[in-house]
């Protein structure tokens, strides 16, 4: 008997939307099977650890469900009768389409819409190009980071802070509104290496124990959309305690005796009240950080996706600002990358040819978009035509009840370009086979570290499946796009021109020697010590919040409103007497959004859509643990399993992860109970800001 080969490994980088984005090493069999994904031990904010669902990926990569060839419709929409088809006759069909709907309503009413079930920048954001090159109506990206980065830039003036690998040389780490054990489980490597190494507490603050929570020195579970009243209170007792910094507010803030004033009345017993957390626990978590200049504060995104949720992000990120924390290694307030990296995306979205008088639709009132709602289409035509890429909006999308009426339109021309039969593909005209990242190249950079990581073609893809960028560009010929030279290169080649023209003159060649480039700024930039993002170099207590250097199509919802200073904003979805609950739809430990809810293995481990409710109240309603609840409110109504216990707050009930709408008996998904109203200043979705009924079956 032969001995079996050993795997090859080659470096990559996880794909997916996680701020993690890990290096990570794949071994490759010689029959061109993947076997296990390492974490990549020698990057150094990897660590050697990745998440289990991405370890075993051979799952989901040689899924037998794996899509294969394009598909066209042959029954009713959403009937998944499809017959197979030619690319040749998939792509000329499609041209037809989009070019009948070009001329009926012009090309605005073709909407390439996209987002990041792959992160790589090739991939995912060639479709610009197409969009830029025919005059296609643009997309408002607005599922996921608008109100934290608008919240975290608002203070700051720019989308970066202290090296996230300084967590690890913290005193105390606060992991706010973010679960990494289940969704970026790095941030929780150098937690807990700072807790071994110097005894560092760690505190976490969510609106349910999570399992992040159960590794933490202090928890605090509070009311959702209740963070500002926390951070206020904190602030608070730095400034009645002696532990704030006036001398460094004096240099670097704009208004630190304003705030102090203000915060006079934002006592822990007014904070109290809101967050239903108790004085004592207040008082505790303001002391540590009062006490602890190396504090590291991790901030995520759940706590911003509230209405307020912009205002509670600013709050947050200015205790570290009154505390002065920021000047101590281990110290200050970190929620995302972004901006370390200055990669030019001019070829691969084609900018020359961006007319940016052209509507740009919110992708989350894509339901309202559809079904013909004349401020979603911002008084413009209808969308007749689509082509989806990289992601399942008729599942992770809000205001499902509309969205589903919307894609069943026999008016609408849609093209799902997908590695699955999702939910999305399942309602197409045209299903295109899409490559999974190991299937093709592309370039990724960090939102939660500091490098830039190359993702090489390792295996071959099954059957016809193919990458973005090609259908993208076989898409742009025949439909007679403005010429442009970015329509004609391969992903290596628009990677080596990124690089090159970017600040990283070795271009794809070093990248692909040194594996990844480490971006980190050095000390005194990174701590803000040269001086905040803003010109006059000061941190705002006071953000001019129409004008946030923040990506936006310009201030929206009731921004007038918002605070001056930090405060509780009262704009949440509260409870009435018909909907006395607020929800929350936090992700689940084992599906990234609706990713990996096809993989067996991770169905298993979440069982069934449950929602969990506090003992008290279950109690009141009648409901005992496993029991079938309903969950309604005017947008629709969910069918999930009561979870009984603690975990949350009465009156708070947490659903983790978005679950295909089949999954629930009625076919509704949790997504039926989430709003897509704009929040201020620059919209974004209020996933977890939805008040409910709950009743048992
Ligand atoms: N396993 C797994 N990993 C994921 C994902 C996934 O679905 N599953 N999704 C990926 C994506 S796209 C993203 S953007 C990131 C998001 O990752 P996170 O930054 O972790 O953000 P959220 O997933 O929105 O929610 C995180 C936590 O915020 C809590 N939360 C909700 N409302 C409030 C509030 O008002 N106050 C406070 N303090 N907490 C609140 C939720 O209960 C949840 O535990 O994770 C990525 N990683
Ligand atoms: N209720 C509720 N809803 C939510 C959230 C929540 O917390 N609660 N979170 C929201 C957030 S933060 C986000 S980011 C969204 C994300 O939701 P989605 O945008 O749907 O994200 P994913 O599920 O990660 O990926 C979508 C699809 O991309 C496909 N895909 C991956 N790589 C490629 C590729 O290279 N090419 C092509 N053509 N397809 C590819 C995958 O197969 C997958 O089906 O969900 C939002 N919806
Ligand atoms: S933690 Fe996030 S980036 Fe790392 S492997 Fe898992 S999904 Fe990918
Ligand atoms: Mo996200």
């Amino acid at each position: 008997m032969t001995k079996p080969e050993k795997p090859q490994r080659f470096a990559s980088a996880c794909p997916h939307d996680c701020p993690s984005t890990c290096a990570v090493e794949v071994e490759v069999h010689a029959d061109g099977r993947i076997g296990r994904i390492h974490g990549a031990r020698d990057n150094e904010y990897t660590a050697g650890v990745i998440c289990a669902k991405v370890a075993r990926y051979a799952e989901r990569l040689h899924h037998p469900e794996r899509l294969t060839k394009p598909l066209r419709r042959t029954g009713p929409k959403g009937s998944n009768q499809f017959e197979e088809i030619s690319w040749n006759a998939a792509l000329e069909e499609i041209t037809e389409k989009f070019l009948e709907a070009e001329k009926r309503h012009g090309p605005q009413s073709v909407w390439p819409y996209f987002f990041a079930g792959t992160m790589g920048l090739v991939q995912r954001d060639s479709i610009n190009r197409l969009r830029n090159a025919k005059s296609y109506s643009g997309m408002y990206q607005t599922f996921c980071t608008n109100m934290a980065w608008t919240g975290y830039i608002a203070g700051t003036g720019k989308l970066a802070g202290p090296d996230p690998r300084e967590m690890a040389l913290a005193d105390a780490v606060v992991i706010w509104g973010t679960n990494p054990v289940a969704t970026q489980v790095n941030v929780m490597t150098h937690a807990i290496k700072a807790r071994k190494k110097r005894k560092a507490k760690i505190v976490v603050i969510d609106v349910y124990q999570t399992e992040t929570m159960k590794q933490a020195d202090i928890g605090l579970v509070l009311k959702p959309g209740s963070d500002a009243a926390l951070a206020c209170a904190v602030m608070h007792v730095l400034f009645r305690d002696g532990y704030a910094d006036r001398e460094y507010m004096e240099k670097y803030a704009d208004a630190p005796a304003q705030l102090e004033d203000h915060l006079k009345t934002r006592s822990p017993q007014w904070a109290s009240k809101i967050t239903g957390l108790s004085v004592e626990q207040i008082e505790e978590l303001a002391k540590l950080i009062g006490e602890t200049k190396k504090t590291f504060f991790r901030l995520g995104y759940g706590f911003t996706r509230q209405r307020n949720g912009v205002v509670s992000m600013h709050a947050a990120s200015c205790i570290a600002v009154v505390g002065g924390h920021y000047q101590y290694e281990g110290g200050g307030a970190f929620h995302n990358n972004g901006a370390i990296f200055g990669l030019n995306m001019a070829m691969v979205e084609a900018h020359s040819l961006a007319d940016n008088e052209i509507r740009k639709l919110d992708m989350s009132q894509v339901g309202r978009v559809l079904t013909g709602d004349k401020e979603a289409l911002m008084d413009g035509p209808p969308v007749t035509a689509m082509l989806i890429q990289n992601t399942n909006p008729v599942s992770v999308a809000p205001e499902q009840t509309l969205v589903k009426e919307g894609f069943a339109r026999e008016d609408l021309f849609t093209v799902v370009h997908e590695q699955f039969m999702t939910e999305t593909a399942m309602m197409a005209d045209i299903v295109l086979p899409a490559t999974q990242f190991l299937e093709h190249d592309d370039i990724y950079k960090g939102g939660g570290h500091q490098n830039i990581l190359f993702g090489p073609k390792l295996v071959e893809a099954p059957g016809e499946a193919k990458p973005n960028l090609w259908v993208l560009n076989e898409l742009i010929e025949r439909l007679g796009g403005t010429a442009h030279e970015g329509h004609k290169m391969t992903a290596r080649e628009h990677i080596d021109w990124m690089l090159k023209n970017s600040k990283y003159s070795g271009g794809l060649q070093e990248l692909e020697e040194k594996r990844w480039l480490d971006c980190q700024p050095d000390f005194e930039e990174a701590h803000y010590l040269n001086g905040f993002g803003y010109e006059d170099g000061k941190f705002r207590f006071k953000p001019d919040w129409a004008n946030i250097p923040a990506p936006n199509n310009g201030p929206m919802g009731s921004w007038q409103d918002m605070p001056v200073l930090p405060d509780h904003w009262d704009v949440n979805e509260m409870p009435t007497s018909d909907y006395p609950f607020r929800l929350v739809t936090s992700p689940a430990r084992s599906f990234l959004n609706s990713t990996f809810t096809q993989t067996e293995s991770s169905v298993k481990k979440e069982g069934r859509p449950t929602a969990m409710l506090h003992t008290l109240d279950a109690a009141a309603l009648g409901v005992e643990e496993g029991d079938a609840i309903v969950l309604s409110n005017h947008r629709g109504d969910v069918y999930l399993h009561a979870c009984v216990g603690d975990r949350p707050q009465q009156g708070t009930i947490v659903a983790e992860g978005i679950w295909p709408n089949a999954a629930h008996e009625n076919g509704n998904g949790i997504n039926t109970l989430t709003s897509a109203d704009q929040t201020a200043p620059f919209g974004g979705a209020a996933f977890h800001d939805i008040r409910v009924a709950v009743r048992k079956v």
